[in-house]
């Protein structure tokens, strides 16, 4: 294809609100960039992949994409799949915290950056990974919290169901949400365990808690929406009303927990956006170009509570 009309195509393109291109940077060589995904049991990890997919073409970069079946040793064997095959970078949503250093010098050995998205991992040396996209876990655990504080007077028996142990953020949202509870005596959080953020998980969960407690539960934190929804049938299922007899709050913001809100089966979400595969791309074609990228970059995360939801679900993304 001539030159004009490649730049005729492109200037149609953003005419038509479409843009095809990726905003100032280099395009023209291809990449070829492996991504582990933890796994796809839930809508919060299905949006962020489809995110990967649909955004690879604009900015000329060919996706191998794994799906790691919710294992982290899966993620490592995939991981060293990709160190042989020499792709150009890596993509990793780290499932728990710790136990990477080894795959990722092996990484660094062979030259290939690694770019950390939506969870976070620890390690001793920071060179080992260019950049980490992703969410505050603390701060939405905060706002969780608050929320619930002002919602409820400061009062509550809370249950909360964790996201996967060794998560960042399971450790995190915990954290950040028993912050803000800290200055309000009358909020007790009465269990507390792992649901490993999936709504199978949430509902088992939630059945056992209401077995255990009954109708001494007042509220719901679950770690992420996932969780919530499982949670909101157990309480159904119980006899008991979700978000009237047992308020909810949970994080993610995915489309399934507007329309629990819509329908007042829910109270509360905080929005953790899955959409990072333009800003990943975006941010490795930076790094190919040479330029120097911060450690963290932060996604900008609101809260919605349930009277907002009827007129923001309609341009949710997720
Ligand atoms: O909240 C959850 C997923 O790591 C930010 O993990 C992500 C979290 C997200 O399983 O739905």
């Amino acid at each position: 294809m001539s030159k004009l009309i490649q730049s005729f195509l492109a200037a149609a393109l953003v005419v038509a609100g479409l843009s095809a291109r990726a905003a100032d940077v280099d395009t023209s060589k291809k990449l070829v960039v492996g991504f582990p995904q933890i796994d796809e049991n839930q809508p919060w990890r299905t949006a962020e992949s489809e995110s990967f997919k649909s955004e690879a073409a604009k900015y000329n970069i060919e996706l191998k994409y794994v799906n790691a079946q919710d294992s982290q040793a899966n993620q490592i064997a995939a991981l060293r799949s990709f160190i042989a095959q020499k792709v150009d970078a890596i993509v990793l949503p780290p499932k728990v915290e710790t136990g990477w250093d080894p795959v990722l010098k092996e990484a660094k050995r062979a030259k290939i950056p690694v770019f950390l998205v939506d969870r976070g991992l620890k390690t001793n040396d920071p060179s080992l990974y260019v950049t980490l996209l992703a969410s505050d876990f603390v701060y939405e655990g905060e706002q969780a919290g608050k929320w619930l504080a002002k919602a409820t007077n400061g009062k509550a028996n809370i249950v909360e169901l964790q996201g996967t142990t060794g998560a960042a953020p399971a450790i995190d949202r915990k954290k950040g949400f028993a912050e803000a509870i800290k200055p309000y005596p009358g909020m007790k959080i009465v269990k507390s365990q792992d649901g490993n953020f999936t709504p199978e998980g949430g509902k088992q969960l939630m059945e056992a808690f209401l077995k255990a407690e009954g109708k001494n539960i007042t509220a719901v934190y679950a770690h992420n929406d996932g969780m919530a929804l499982g949670a909101i049938q157990a309480i159904e299922e119980a006899g008991l009303k979700p978000g009237k007899d047992i308020i909810i709050v949970s994080v993610d913001g995915i489309k399934d927990a507007f329309q629990a809100m819509v329908d007042g089966k829910m109270n509360c979400t905080v929005e953790c956006t899955p959409l990072l595969g333009g800003p990943t791309y975006q941010a490795i074609r930076e790094y190919m170009a040479g330029k120097k990228l911060p450690k963290w970059i932060k996604s900008n995360d609101q809260t919605f509570p349930a009277e907002v939801a009827k007129d923001t679900i309609d341009s949710r993304k997720y």
